[in-house]
């Protein structure tokens, strides 16, 4: 067949052979498993990105990492031409070609190649990222190998954060108009904005604000030390778990922080000081500080969207130009921040499934739409029409209006507008804490989270619970609803969901309610509904504590 050297491919194939027997699927982070099962999955996925590639006549993107999971296992995703995450009929291609049999490569690839009508006869070029796991440099190497004998031509950036490959394809697939597709790139716009952005901001002490950074032994350290350069002005970091010590994501990151509502370990931490941790590839983040009695304050995705989403309110007040905002949660988004959105910001909030790809897309449709999930991951999309809007505010009309829509245009070129990024995120937070004189007590006090809990349970098939209206409502197994909503009547201000995870072999329980005791107990009920409608396997769940 024209384009494709099928010998070549069975030879080199063979070389990245599938272990027997392993079935996997790309889910809502795309491959993810014990580093040592991903040799061939790596290889078909340079095969997979060249077709992308031609299909689209875009570059692609190809992420080696696996996020906040432990340092031995990897994974791997693609990233669309705007930096999106891939389409969803190729997410199936993926799994296709992933689980195929040695033998049958050759012929999934061209299947997949009819069915999109990809024409190979067409160039195709890959970019290609990596995180610090010892095992990522191989694995990006099997890659290129894919990509390589597909005749596509690639540009290894070696090692990045999730973000800036998505911004790096975006860049390339935008004829540089978003900005240049380097490091160097990077950083420069993002630090040439927050220093525009934050002119106005009254200084503190010796000028500069201090920030204390967890950065998950992994690259963020990295990427975060060579950006420091660019951030002369206003902000210094202090950076921890540098990877020169502790194990990736052990005890730390983004994802500890969050589900354990504790501080890393390996962090200074000082009464009121204002503390982030980032996940293993930067694309998540949270805040957190120690109170004067030693209590430990936990400042998640939610309350990040709540600060950014008022003080956008505030600027698009001032410019006056009807532009609509909406924000974007999941299921999981505490009751109390939606409230303070709703009644006190009076700005609509908008529930979707779990996923980055699924809070994306509902931002897209508004001008100014915020998404961030509880656990840290988010951005800010701004429409085009919005985007020329405020470009032409800022240069034609006059004093406040005109002050409105420069920080607007700062803020969009600060905010990833292809993923969410926490070097990004962190840069807006920082710059609006700045600007408004907040502390981060004062951006804790907006509202007060709601106790809440979050289980796991064991069940022979997680496939047996569905469900609808974003993931709030279970379908099946029957009876399971009725037993949760009998549950959550018993306490006040309650609220409780399950939901099959889309990244582990585990059903989720989510509950919350007016005491930690009627959270725990609520969660803790819920999961033996679970356990007993929906096939529980191993120990039956026993109380939290
Ligand atoms: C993945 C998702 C994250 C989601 C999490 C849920 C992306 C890039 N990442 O990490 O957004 O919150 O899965 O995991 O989409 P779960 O299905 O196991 O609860
Ligand atoms: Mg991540």
């Amino acid at each position: 067949m024209v384009g494709m050297d099928l010998e070549a491919i069975t030879k080199h194939s063979a070389l990245h052979a599938k272990p027997n027997g392993l079935i996997l699927q790309y889910g809502t982070a795309g491959f993810r498993t014990k580093a040592v099962h991903l040799d061939h999955v790596m290889f078909r996925m340079g095969l997979l990105a060249v077709l992308r590639s031609k299909q689209t006549q875009s570059t692609i993107g190809v992420m080696v990492t696996a996020s906040h999971n432990p340092e031995e296992d990897n994974g791997v995703k693609l990233v669309d031409p705007l930096g999106e995450m891939l389409a969803p009929s190729w997410e199936e291609h993926a799994t296709c070609l992933a689980n195929a049999e040695e033998q049958d490569v050759q012929s999934v690839l061209l299947d997949i190649s009819k069915k999109a009508a990809v024409d190979l006869q067409r160039d195709a070029y890959v970019v290609i990222g990596r995180d610090t796991r010892p095992s990522s440099e191989k694995l990006a190497h099997s890659v290129i190998d894919g990509i390589t004998v597909l005749g596509g031509q690639f540009h290894d950036y070696g090692l990045l954060t999730t973000p800036q490959l998505h911004y790096m394809v975006y860049c390339r697939n935008t004829s540089g108009q978003y900005g240049k597709a380097t490091i160097d790139g990077y950083y420069q716009k993002l630090s040439a904005a927050f220093a525009e952005l934050t002119k106005q901001a009254p200084r503190s002490g010796d000028g500069f604000r201090s920030l204390k950074v967890d950065c998950a032994n992994g690259i963020g350290a990295l990427k975060l030390g060579e950006m420091e350069r660019y951030l002369s002005q206003g902000l210094s970091l202090q950076l921890f778990n540098v990877g020169t010590e502790g194990r990736l994501n052990h005890l730390c990151g983004a994802d500890f922080v969050k589900s354990y509502q504790k501080p890393p370990q390996g962090m200074e931490m000082k009464s009121n000081e204002r503390c982030c941790s980032f996940d293993g590839d930067a694309d998540r983040i949270v805040y957190y500080y120690y109170d004067a009695d030693g209590h430990f304050h936990l400042i998640d995705g939610d309350k990040i969207a709540a600060l950014i989403s008022s003080f956008l309110k505030e600027l698009l007040l001032e410019i006056g130009e009807n532009l609509n905002i909406g924000v974007v949660q999941t299921a999981y988004a505490n009751g109390s921040s939606t409230r303070f959105l709703e009644e006190v910001m009076k700005v609509p909030v908008y529930c979707t499934k779990t996923g980055v790809k699924h809070l994306h897309h509902k931002a897209q449709e508004f001008d100014v739409g915020v998404y961030f999930e509880a656990n840290g991951h988010g951005t800010v999309l701004f429409s085009k029409a919005a985007e020329m809007k405020i470009k032409q505010l800022a240069k034609e009309s006059k004093d406040e209006k005109r002050k409105a829509a420069k920080m607007l245009e700062n803020i969009i070129d600060l905010f990833n507008q292809a993923a969410g990024d926490a070097i990004s995120d962190m840069l807006v937070i920082e710059a609006i804490l700045a600007l408004k004189g907040l502390t981060v007590q004062q951006w804790d006090a907006l509202y007060t989270d709601l106790p809440n809990r979050q289980l796991k349970v064991k069940v022979a098939d997680r496939q047996v619970i569905s469900t609808t209206d974003a993931e709030r409502q279970a379908v099946t197994p029957p009876g399971l609803q009725e037993a949760i909503n009998n549950l959550v009547k018993k306490y006040k201000l309650s609220r409780a969901f399950v939901r099959p995870s889309g990244t582990e072999d585990i059903v989720r329980v989510y509950a919350e309610a007016d005491s930690q005791e009627s959270a725990d107990s609520l969660a803790h009920e819920v999961s033996l509904a679970v356990f007993q409608l929906a096939g529980g396997v191993g120990e039956r769940p026993a109380p939290c504590f």
